[in-house]
């Protein structure tokens, strides 16, 4: 095997094996659009069910060990849920993730939660948050993640600097109730389910909120929450030299905030995502503590399918990066070599990966192409048979 072969299934074999992505529970539940949701009967309904699905993805693919999860859809009844998902998580060979606050759905978030006019709304969105702390302590999961829907529809009909100090304070509170080592990620997302303003809408606002809240808080990017044409390396580079860079939820997108399967429109985008940070990384000696997580909606493909299409192309991206010649490009880079700095990204995007991921699937007992060992385990036949009978839960909710 020539020289660069070996020193690139080497580079690839080490950054495979730092490398490793959550999955959201939430992905193997029946989602829809506003426009509706089409069913498929092997979708998972119960948290068991979904943490199974993970399993078998990461069984697969053994990048996926955590599955985040959502605290009203997978832990309805609070911390009398939280033996359940131990026992199931343990049972599928995963372990909780970050617990996700679900501060939209209620009718009582209608105006609003950590900034909604209402005190006592204020007050119960705060205590959500107390309580998903509470629920990550108790399982041992690392991160609440916080996304907040709220935000207005029309101009003049909310005071935005009023909402911004409520949020403020809530984000202190919830700050203080973090156990030692827990984190509070705060996601930003400029618009939907609100079409005016969102109380959350950039990563400066993000930023702002997090340090105010205190040092366990960091901003967390989600590759589909930017208007169309913002640099969102850009902004990781930014966060990554800030310190202030929690982690991500990566889906793609050719709109707004389609939840579309990862690098399935721009994998270029997420090559480059993957460069500022290995790059961060090279140029400081320091390791990047980064959340990776998928947060995608799978309307129309099979759901554990496009969660194993997800997480290979992640692995696949991620090691293209890995092989960025970072010497060379600072150099090219401090002689304002445009064409050698640029190649350095583009030679390694174009370097076929595939061989060494593979070879390091071998080296670990893992199948070749974990798409094709999936189709043929006879998994999705299973499931579709012990679930299909029931009715799908209600066609209404998101997930
Ligand atoms: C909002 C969001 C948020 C989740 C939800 C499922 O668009 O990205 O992270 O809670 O999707
Ligand atoms: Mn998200």
């Amino acid at each position: 095997m020539r020289a660069m072969e070996q020193h690139n299934t080497e580079a690839v074999a080490r950054a495979l094996d730092r490398f490793a992505i959550e999955l959201p529970s939430w992905g193997f539940a029946n989602t829809g659009t506003r426009f509706g949701k089409y069913l498929q009967p092997a979708a998972a309904v119960t948290v068991e069910e979904k943490l199974a699905d993970a399993g078998q993805v990461h069984e697969l693919t053994g990048a996926c060990p955590s599955v985040a999860l959502h605290s009203q859809w997978d832990l309805p009844r609070g911390t009398a849920d939280v033996e359940t998902i131990a026992r199931a998580a343990a049972a599928a060979g995963v372990r909780p993730g970050a617990i996700n606050p679900n501060l939209f759905q209620n009718q009582e978030y209608k105006f609003g939660s950590l900034a909604n006019p209402d005190p006592l709304v204020r007050r119960r969105a705060i205590e959500h948050c107390l309580e998903g702390a509470l629920l990550g302590a108790a399982l041992h999961s690392r991160d609440v993640s916080l996304w907040l829907a709220d935000g207005s529809n029309y101009p003049g009909t909310a005071n935005i600097r009023e909402r911004k100090r409520w949020i403020e304070e809530a984000l202190i509170e919830i700050h203080r109730a973090l156990a030692p080592g827990q984190r509070l990620l705060v996601e930003y997302k400029p618009f939907e389910p609100a079409f005016y303003h969102t109380d959350i809408a950039d990563w400066g606002m993000a930023l702002h909120y997090a340090r105010t809240a205190g040092p366990q808080a960091k901003v967390l990017v989600d590759t589909g929450h930017h208007y169309q044409g913002q640099n969102i390396e850009q902004i990781v580079a930014w966060l990554l030299d800030e310190g202030m860079l929690g982690g991500f939820h990566f889906n793609d997108r050719r709109y707004a905030d389609d939840d579309l399967t990862l690098g399935s429109i721009d994998p270029y985008q997420v090559f480059r995502i993957f460069h500022e940070i290995r790059f961060f990384e090279w140029e400081t000696g320091a390791t990047a503590d980064i959340a990776y997580v998928v947060d995608q909606s799978h309307n129309l493909k099979g759901k554990i399918e496009a969660m194993i299409q997800t997480v290979v192309m992640a692995q696949a991206l991620y090691a293209k990066a890995a092989l960025v010649d970072h010497e060379r490009l600072a150099a090219a880079q401090r002689a304002t070599d445009l064409v050698a700095a640029e190649s350095c990204l583009q030679d390694a995007f174009a370097t076929d990966v595939r061989p060494a991921v593979a070879e390091w699937r071998a080296f670990r007992h893992l199948p070749a192409d974990p798409l094709i060992a999936f189709r043929h385990s006879g998994y999705l036949e299973r499931i579709t048979r012990e679930r299909g009978g029931r009715q799908p839960a209600g066609a209404s909710a998101y997930a």
